[in-house]
């Protein structure tokens, strides 16, 4: 039997002919997250607490919040037993798959060619990449495992050279790790997974307890406690920590033409609605009729309630939208100005479309790649930039387990040639002891002591 009206899933709709641009950007708005203040008030106890109390409070927090009561330590320490990562065989190759395709993309955008260049002649200046030593990889919990993610932030790491490799997951309520998350720890070789999420986590690799490894830098998405719990440690000197980049829910944009399988428009947007009720999807539809833009509309409602997390997709969709548009021009420039985490281009002659993107995290390019390919096997990275950052941020990848360091190398000739210029600079900058460091080396050359 057909189901009432309104509880049919279906996006909202806007036309872009007859919306003004304001109401347009406005049905484009994310859902708004907690205030951060609100957020910081929360987590910045839990972080004071970890910092003074090390381990006692990591898992105090553990037990409370995960109730994993048996717990007696926060860390399993590697390597990891067989029984802790005992898996299907099936999972294992899927693992194995994914792992391989990972680090061959990731192990391509190494650099380590030292670049040289001489501006001047006897000046050199070169740039080269060390592996940042230190990492701490948060893998969330929640509504789903995701081991996936354990990868996504491990490879790279594992191929940057990281001398240490952190893993941070909240356990189970029986203290256990999931098995796909210790195998991924494992292959990507981690030193240790520590048994806690949220803030506490976060707070234990900053600072570093009595079991638990003090990190430089700390990676992966998270729930909003996370994300504030990261910013809070990554704005504390004296943690001396970084992190990644804000993360806020996840997102999709799907852009289809009349080209388009309905069916694969839909499965896509819905891939990305079942992550949780905050996510967002949109569809752009390029000059669809009423037809097919109902085609996909079906699509959407008839997949969504054979999902077992319709409910979760039924909350995403009540904030997501389609907007009816005319041409691909004014798709991209919609698109680009929502700058998506994911894009996925579903129009003729999709590849030269890439062309005019300008934000988005990752592209899924053609009918062929739905997004899943990219969020577990085809290599690319899916810890991304959410919440319009991908109008300044990159996705994870190799760079962000680096730093590039400079080096200069002069000859005498080079001062001579250079050091005119930085004397000047330096008397207009008033700085002396800048100017005669260059002075009192050409003064030698000339022998005047
Ligand atoms: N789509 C998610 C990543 C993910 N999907 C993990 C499945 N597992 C990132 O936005
Ligand atoms: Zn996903």
């Amino acid at each position: 039997p057909e189901k009432p009206k309104s509880d049919r899933i279906v996006m909202q709709r806007i036309d872009s002919a007859s919306a003004t641009e304001p109401e347009l950007l406005e049905t484009l708005k994310r859902p708004s997250q907690k205030s951060p203040d609100a957020i910081l008030k929360i987590v910045t106890p839990i972080i004071e607490d970890v910092r003074k109390n090390g381990d006692k409070a990591v898992l105090s927090y553990t037990h409370k919040f995960e109730k994993a009561t048996s717990l007696t330590s926060p860390v399993l320490k590697a390597p990891f037993s067989k029984e802790m990562m005992e898996l299907p065989a099936e999972t294992i190759r899927a693992i194995d798959t994914s792992f391989e395709n990972i680090q061959k993309f990731h192990a391509a955008q190494k650099d380590d060619k030292t670049l040289r260049v001489e501006t001047m002649p006897g000046v050199v200046c070169s740039r080269f990449s060390r592996p940042i030593e230190r990492v701490g990889l948060y893998v969330p919990g929640g509504t789903a495992v995701l081991p996936s993610t354990a990868l996504m932030l491990g490879v790279p790491a594992m191929v940057a050279g990281c001398s240490k490799i952190v893993l941070a997951s909240p356990p189970r309520a029986d203290g256990s790790v999931t098995p796909e998350i210790v195998y991924a720890a494992h292959k990507v070789g981690a030193e240790s997974i520590v048994l806690a999420g949220g803030a506490q986590a976060v707070a234990a690799m900053a600072y570093g307890t009595e079991s638990v490894t003090k990190v430089d830098k700390i990676l992966g998405p998270g729930n909003q406690f996370v994300t504030a719990a990261k910013m809070h440690v990554s704005n504390d000197t004296n943690a001396g920590v970084g992190i990644d980049m804000p993360a806020g829910p996840s997102e999709v944009l799907v852009i289809a033409d009349k080209d388009a399988n309905p069916a694969f428009v839909a499965s896509d947007l819905l891939s990305q609605a079942e992550h949780g009720i905050d996510s967002q999807v949109i569809l752009i539809a390029v000059d669809l009729t009423e037809q097919q833009l109902g085609a996909i509309e079906d699509e959407v409602h008839n997949q969504a309630i054979a999902l077992p997390r319709v409910d979760i997709v039924r909350g995403s969709i009540a904030h997501s939208v389609s907007v009816l548009v005319k041409t691909i021009d004014e798709a991209m420039r919609i698109s680009n100005e929502y700058a998506p985490e994911h894009l996925i281009l579903q129009v003729k002659d999709a590849a030269k479309v890439v062309d005019l993107v300008m934000n988005a995290g990752s592209v899924f390019i053609g009918e062929w790649t739905p997004e899943s390919v990219g969020d577990y096997s085809a290599g690319v990275n899916h810890s991304l930039p959410t919440y319009g950052f991908a109008k300044q941020y990159s996705g994870v990848n190799l760079g962000s387990f680096q730093k590039h360091i400079t080096s200069s190398n002069l000859t005498a000739e080079g001062l001579r040639n250079v050091g005119g210029a930085v004397m000047q600079l330096a008397k207009v900058e008033e700085l002396e002891a800048h100017r005669r460091a260059v002075e009192i080396r050409i003064q030698h050359m000339d022998g005047k002591k």
